[in-house]
This record gives C-alpha cells, structure tokens and sequence, in this order.
C-alpha cells in the first residue's frame, strides 16, 4: 500500500466519510512525521485535517503519552472553554489513536494558522512568550502524578551526557574520528551544562507541569493579527523545570541562524529577540517564580543548547536512529551549530540576567 492509499485508509478508520482528496508533506519536527490530509464536503467545500505517524523509537509509550495529551488539553480546555484547541478523533472503537503493525497513527483537526522558524517582530515574540508562559500557568494546579513520563530523562543532562559516553564507547558508526572536537567542547563545559538538572537533584528547583519543547513554531498565530491561537506539540509535555521551557524556547527563537545552519560563525543569540520572549513569557510566570529559578534563567538556556547539541552528537555517533535527517551530515551540522550558540550565550551570560531582571 502505498503512502497515499495508506492515509485514506487511516482517515477512514478515523471515521472520516467525506471523498479524499490527496495529501500533503508538513515540514513539522524532527521526529513524527505529519501530512494535512485533503477532503470535500458534500457541499463541494474543501476540510482539512492534520495527520501524524508518531515515532515509536522516540516515544516507547506512545499510548501513555495520548492518555497525557487527553487530560492535558481536557485541563486547559475547562479553564478556556471557547479558546481555539486541538482536537484528537477517535476511532470506532472510540481510541485516539490507531495501531497498526509499527505504525501509530493519529488525527486531529487542522488550524488555519501561521507559525515561525525565525522571526524578529517583537511583538510576535511577546505573544509567543505569553502563550507559553500561559500554557505553564494553566497547568500550576495540574496533577504531576498523572502524567506518564513520555520519555524517561528527557531534560536530564546527566543522563544525555552518560548517554553519549556510551555512544562513543560503542562507535557504532564509525565516526568517532570526525567529532573530536566537539566531543571535548562538551566535556569541557559538561558540569555547566548540568547546572539545572544538578540543582534538581539537590532540591534546589521545583517540579512543575512543562511543555519540554517549546520551539517558537509549536505556537499557532492568527494569520490576521499574530496573537497566538494555542500551543501545539503536546508529546513531551510531563514534570520539568521552568528552564525547560524558557531556555528551549531562547534556544531556537533567539538564534540568528536556523538550528541547522552551516554556517556556524553567524550563530549567536540575539539579545532583543531574548528581551521580546522573556517579556511575554515573565509577563504571566514572574508571580510564581522562585529566586533560584529567576536566577538560573539566563543560564538555562546555556544548559538547553548544550543539551541538543550532546543529543544530536549521540545520534550522529550512532548512525542517526532518533532525529529524522535530510543528508548525512545533517546531525553533525546541527550539533556544530548548537555548539556555536552555546558559546555566544557564555558570552552574553550577564546580558541576558540583566534583561530577566528588567523583566521582573
Ligand atoms: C525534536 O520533533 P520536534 O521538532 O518537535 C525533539 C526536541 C528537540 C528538537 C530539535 C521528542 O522536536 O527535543 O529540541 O527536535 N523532540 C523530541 O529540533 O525528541
Ligand atoms: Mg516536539
């Protein structure tokens, strides 16, 4: 069966009656794959809806992570009942999801909207700031203890270091020899990189409900105005640190380049971008901040960039299992880049927890 005719079959098992259309490829993540799915009414009017093929060597549990989407979105949804939402479909036998052979499908509606990869306008980057900084806020009464943990460790730098070391142990692909550099690099900065999974450990941050992947293109904007519409990409979401998601967000917003760009000197952050985000982001969480947290902000989002480029290393070293890739080098790129972020952000430490303070 081909791609096609296997999507046709997975709309109908949605329930979905109307007369397909065709499909089309979203450049949406490096992990599942997604296709908006085409179909006309019977009135001859154009519906749409988003498709996803979930990665199961990411997400080993991918039923528990439906189950936290489920009562995730059912949280929000009863505190904004008229505030536009993603939607799961169910089957006939009334699951949001479908299994079938490896493949783990699931539907949802499709929102006519814009996102961004990289965008300057200021107030595009308050609204996504807010909009995050609101999705945290409306989970502070969530109960941690429901959530299945999607992927065990996800933010625990520690383990993505022992992780790569493991990798460079086994040297599945052979590559050791091109990384060298980038392997000291991280090493060296290793015990900066911890910092916030360390004060974890220590007790030092609380626990909060966080999205864990707050890249700026997870937020969907009203084509009219730029206000944010919702937060999307909800598979990560579980117990994590504020610096989750603030610096993952400074991490892939605030970039000059693309996370991939090859160009690695024109990497950098891009200190009013960082103003425009954490303006938004701390315009709904300062109230609710701890001092350690405020604190640890800045460095965050150092702890976050350095994280990604030790996980892209680690799939690089394997032979590239967990990120999907365009080219060969594709995870080596990235990780170069990251790298190269990772410096600038050291650089501009104290600029940054000057912004954070101005913010509060
Ligand atoms: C993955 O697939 P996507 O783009 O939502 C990854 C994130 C990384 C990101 C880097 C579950 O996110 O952690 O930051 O790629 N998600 C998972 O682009 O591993
Ligand atoms: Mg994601």
């Amino acid at each position: 069966m081909d791609l096609n005719e296997k999507l046709q079959e997975v709309c109908r098992q949605f329930k979905i009656q109307d007369t397909y259309v065709g499909y089309e490829t979203v450049q949406m993540g490096n992990v599942n794959r997604t296709y908006k799915v085409n179909f006309l009414l019977k009135d001859g009017s154009p519906k749409s809806f988003l498709v996803q093929n979930v990665n199961t060597y990411a997400f080993r549990e991918p039923v528990g992570l439906m189950e936290n989407i489920d009562k995730v979105t059912e949280h929000i949804r009863a505190k904004c009942p008229g505030k536009t939402a993603l939607h799961f479909h169910h089957t006939y036998d009334r699951k949001t999801y479908l299994i079938d052979g490896d493949n783990f499908w699931r539907m949802t509606n499709y929102i006519d909207s814009v996102t961004y990869n990289a965008v300057k306008d200021p107030f595009v980057l308050r609204n996504a700031g807010k909009a995050f900084g609101e999705f945290q806020m409306q989970l502070a009464d969530f109960d941690i203890q429901l959530l299945h943990e999607t992927i065990p460790g996800f933010h625990n730098t520690r383990q993505r270091y022992e992780k790569l070391a493991k990798a460079v142990e086994a040297n599945a692909a052979g590559r050791l020899d091109q990384v060298r550099e980038e392997l000291e690099y991280l090493m060296e900065v290793q015990d900066l990189a911890c910092t916030l999974s360390d004060m974890l450990s220590r007790g030092e941050l609380p626990l909060r409900v966080t999205h864990n992947d707050t890249k700026i293109n997870n937020v969907l904007f009203d084509s009219r105005d730029n206000s944010a519409l919702v937060v999307i990409d909800l598979d990560t979401v579980m117990p994590g640190l504020i610096g989750h998601d603030f610096g993952d967000a400074i991490r892939f917003a605030a970039n000059f380049v693309e996370e991939d760009c090859p160009e690695y000197d024109r990497a950098g952050v891009d200190l009013e971008v960082f103003r425009a985000f954490a303006q938004g982001f701390l315009s709904q969480t300062a109230g609710t901040l701890t001092e350690n947290e405020i604190r640890t902000l800045g460095m965050s989002c150092f702890c976050l960039t350095a994280e990604l480029a030790v996980r892209f290393l680690d799939d690089y070293i394997q032979g590239d299992p967990y990120f999907k890739i365009l080219y060969p080098e594709h995870n080596l790129v990235r990780t170069r880049c990251q790298i190269a972020l990772a410096k600038d952000m050291l650089r501009k430490m104290d600029q940054m927890d000057a912004i954070v303070r101005g913010c509060l």
